[in-house]
């Protein structure tokens, strides 16, 4: 069943569902389980736009509607995740062709909130920009935000010209967002998919502690 927030969100009534998150929050409730009840709603927009009863006026409210309803929950989310010292670099892009960033941007939320260095180069990036940041900050991960089909070449571009350029190694490279599957990491040559931005942040934190670990022992 659809939870009333999940229900205004599609319907895009915007203040009962700013007003509800504010009224829950208040009183204490989990703001995952606030934040997953709108993610739901953008899935089920996602389906009216598929099923042409939404256009693309509504996906647009509906994404400044997903944000706004974001931005009261995020404050919350400080504290939700684990606190600790053990940080890394990561660089975030939606890669050409492709302007959503909603997901991207609570990827890169969470991961600030964990202490990692956030290196966000935006939406519709440029395959070679994202190469020449990948050897100027040496980071510990790229993380590609896709959703549209038509980004599965892009991305799969970097990674081969990053394999041949002998700056892989060391990468982990994550695919999310609402359209990839396990088949798009396998396609796209990356290590890590998933549609959830914890998913993700858990799996950077276990490379970097693994990673510590390694190096412990006397390891690279
Ligand atoms: C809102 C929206 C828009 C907004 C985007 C606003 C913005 N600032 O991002 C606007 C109006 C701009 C838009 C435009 C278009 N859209 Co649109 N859009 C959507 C919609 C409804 C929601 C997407 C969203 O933000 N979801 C909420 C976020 C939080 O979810 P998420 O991205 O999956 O992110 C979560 C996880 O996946 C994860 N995550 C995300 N990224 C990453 C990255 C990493 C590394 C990790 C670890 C995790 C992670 O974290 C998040 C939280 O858990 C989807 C429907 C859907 N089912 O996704 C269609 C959808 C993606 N759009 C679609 C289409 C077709 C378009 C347009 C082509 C429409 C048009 N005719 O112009 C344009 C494309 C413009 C372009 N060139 O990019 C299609 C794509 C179809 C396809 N297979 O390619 C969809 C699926 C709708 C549909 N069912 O047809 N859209």
């Amino acid at each position: 069943m659809l939870s009333n927030l999940t229900k205004n969100l599609v319907e895009l009534e915007r203040d009962q569902v700013l007003s509800e998150i504010k009224e829950r929050i208040g009183q204490g409730e989990d703001p995952l389980k606030i934040f997953e009840e709108c993610k739901k709603a953008m899935d089920l927009v996602g389906e009216k736009y598929k099923n042409k009863e939404y256009f693309l006026a509504e996906l647009m409210l509906s994404g400044d509607l997903f944000r706004e309803a974001t931005e009261l929950i995020e404050p919350y989310l400080r504290g939700k995740v684990t606190e600790g010292d053990i940080k890394g670099k990561i660089i975030l892009a939606t890669i050409q062709g492709d302007i959503h960033d909603l997901g991207k941007d609570i990827f890169g939320m969470l991961l600030k909130l964990e202490g990692f260095e956030v290196y966000d180069l935006g939406v519709d990036v440029n395959p070679d920009v994202v190469i020449e940041k990948v050897k100027e900050i040496q980071p510990d991960f790229l993380g590609f935000s896709a959703l549209l089909t038509i980004t599965f070449d892009p991305m799969k571009e970097v990674i081969e010209k990053l394999e041949k350029a002998g700056l892989r190694d060391r990468l982990k490279i994550l695919v999310g967002g609402g359209i990839t599957t396990p088949l798009v990491k396998d396609y796209t040559g990356a290590d890590f998919q998933t549609v959830d931005a914890m998913e993700g942040v858990q799996f950077c934190l276990e490379t970097i502690k693994a990673r510590v670990v390694i190096r412990a022992r006397g390891g690279i």
